[in-house]
């Protein structure tokens, strides 16, 4: 019988994901081309900074059936034209796998939409806590003057799908107008 007590192999403390399984992924906004609405803004931007990057720990294989990842999002604030820097969103291309948002750090606000297009939003801050079901996009906007930051844990078998959001985006965006964020 195994009586040795181990260290943890991942950390997650002070708003920070670490551990020899842990990638990390930066996204740079020239990445997100395409997802804002005012493409004369972004050309205008530099497209090298990085709009969010993200620790992701691996514990098991992508496509294993039954395990589950854990990811911790680093969403940089600023805006494009009048839309606030955001994820580029995705629906899981094994489109039943749900997942878990919460707040970690800052202040923003969750995107959701179903196949029908229907599009509604949650308000994310620290401790807030999302259950996004399967079949429902989702993204996440930084709506603060700061970094936020925000945790998630999904099926690893779940995959992305980018594409559908590619031609139409979701149905609503969040814009700054009058200095707070609106859902139009
Ligand atoms: C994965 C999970 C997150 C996102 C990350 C970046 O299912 O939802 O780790 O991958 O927040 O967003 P996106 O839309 O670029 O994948
Ligand atoms: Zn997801």
């Amino acid at each position: 019988m195994k009586t040795t007590i181990t260290n943890p192999t991942s950390i997650f403390i002070n708003g920070q994901l670490t551990g020899s399984k842990v990638i990390h992924q930066v996204k740079s906004l020239i990445e997100l081309n395409g997802i804002f609405e005012d493409q004369i803004a972004f050309q205008n931007m530099d497209g090298s900074q990085p709009a969010y990057e993200v620790d992701v720990w691996f514990p098991v294989q992508t496509g294993t059936e039954g395990g589950l990842f854990f990811g911790l999002t680093h969403l940089y604030p600023g805006r494009v034209g009048d839309e606030y820097f955001m994820t580029k969103g995705h629906l899981h291309a094994k489109e039943n796998r749900a997942e878990y948002y919460w707040g970690v750090e800052g202040e923003g606000i969750l995107l959701l939409m179903d196949k029908k297009r229907n599009t509604w939003a949650e308000y994310m801050f620290p401790g807030s806590l999302h259950y996004i079901p399967g079949f429902i996009a989702h993204r996440v906007v930084n709506t603060g003057s700061f970094i936020l930051k925000f945790g998630a844990c999904w099926p690893s078998d779940s995959g992305y799908n980018y594409d559908i959001l590619i031609n139409e985006g979701f149905s609503k965006r969040v814009k700054h107008i009058d200095n707070k964020p609106l859902l139009i």
